[in-house]
């Protein structure tokens, strides 16, 4: 084929942008306060209106979840072992390292793929203080099983949410469980404010606690009360993040009649099993995992580079599990035998290309290339 016909690269994601026209004026009154940072106009307006978006109570706005985390877990002051997934961003166990804190790895659900409550409990020790799920893929956890072991072993729950920006469960946003939730809204997000993250938190207090956590541990222009970090937001991210908020439903529809195409169309494809929502009465879309069975005619890995000859850019979250990377690797949690659903999903996924812009005649394309085993 020439190099014009050629289609164009496929992804697995793209960020959501609004016109450049409809930023400028952002940007215009950014350059005239020339406030560029350090809770500005634009990051005080933002942090109100995703309040009332994702209908919860208190919000602090970070730089990048992967902060929100390591400052969630400081805020909350958890020490020790903390409960967590092995099927996940490596930001997350990361998080727990970079506070001191022994991560336990408990294997998933093999249906949401989430951390399985039925097996927290036999990992708890005198030294767990806290649980670290994550609503993978934008799927909610069992948050009632979660919390009533939490409630029974006295255990704080501080959820992984980067992946769960809008979700909504059996009793309003998936955000408000726990002690704390973290949201990412990063590039590759279904809500993105270029990097950016946020902490949900219930009460004034505790966000308190988290702003000063955030700046250095200032509590006024001359007292410092933590050893804090710079976690901020800038302007630019919250005015994006405002201006972001007036299209998110749109992306969210778009998403879902992309996630009903491939449903439909790979529904008949023996060897490739779709995910089925875990409870959500309202989804995100924000990935399209698939299960790659032993009865395909690829394997996984073959899948894989079969799509990159045909340049669409799938991904395999999350493989290698965390806890297979050598920082990990030599704990007791993540010996072999301990993770068997997470080890097997994690060699048979296949996130596919969802991103509000895919053309449907390219998930047509991708689902037709499944169909035929990839030739
Ligand atoms: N917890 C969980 C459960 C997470 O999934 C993540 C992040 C975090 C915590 C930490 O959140 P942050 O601290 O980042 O806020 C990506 C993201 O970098 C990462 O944020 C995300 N999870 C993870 C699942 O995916 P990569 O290395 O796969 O991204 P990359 O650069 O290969 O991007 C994937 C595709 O997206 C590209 O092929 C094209 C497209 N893309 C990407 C970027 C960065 C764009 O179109 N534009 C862009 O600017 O990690």
């Amino acid at each position: 084929m020439p190099e014009q016909e050629k289609p164009a690269r496929i992804y697995v994601t793209r960020p959501e942008l609004p016109r450049l026209a409809d930023f400028v004026p952002y940007l215009q009154e950014i350059w005239d306060s020339k406030i560029l940072t350090n809770s500005g106009p634009f990051h005080e307006r933002f942090e109100q209106k995703l309040c009332e978006y994702l209908g919860v109570k208190h919000i602090a706005l970070f730089a990048n979840a992967t902060i929100g985390l390591v400052t969630a877990l400081q805020a909350l002051r958890i020490t020790g072992e903390v409960i967590t997934t092995p099927y996940s961003f490596v930001a997350t166990a990361h998080s727990l390292l970079w506070n001191g804190i022994k991560p336990v790895f408990v294997d998933i659900d093999p249906v949401s793929l989430n951390l399985d409550p039925k097996q927290i409990e036999a990992a708890i020790t005198p030294q767990t203080t806290a649980i670290m799920p994550v609503h993978c893929y934008g799927h909610p956890c069992d948050v009632d099983a979660i919390r009533t072991i939490a409630d029974t072993y006295g255990l704080k729950v501080i959820y992984d949410a980067a992946h769960a920006f809008g979700v909504r469960c059996h009793c309003g946003s998936v955000l408000t469980h726990g002690d704390l939730s973290v949201l990412s809204f990063h590039a590759t997000k279904v809500f993105t404010t270029f990097e950016g993250g946020a902490i949900v938190c219930p009460d004034e207090k505790i966000k308190q606690r988290i702003n000063y956590l955030k700046n250095f541990g200032f509590a006024d222009e001359v007292t410092v009360v933590a050893p804090g970090i710079n976690g901020k937001m800038s302007e630019f991210g919250a005015a994006l993040g405002l201006l972001q908020l007036e299209g998110v439903d749109r992306a969210f529809a778009k998403r879902r009649a992309i996630d009903e195409r491939y449903r439909a169309g790979l529904a008949v494809v023996p060897g490739i099993k779709c995910l089925q929502p875990a409870g959500e009465l309202l989804g995100n879309y924000a990935y399209f995992p698939v299960l790659v069975q032993p009865d395909y005619p690829l394997t996984r890995d073959a899948l894989y580079q079969k799509f990159r000859d045909h340049d669409i850019f799938v991904r395999r979250y999350f493989y290698p599990l965390i806890s297979d990377f050598p920082m990990y690797r030599g704990m007791p949690s993540a010996a072999h035998g301990n993770l068997p659903v997470a080890r097997k999903v994690a060699q048979q996924v296949l996130c596919l290309p969802i991103y509000p812009d895919l053309a449907h005649g390219e998930v047509d394309r991708i689902v037709d290339l499944l169909r035929r085993g990839g030739i």
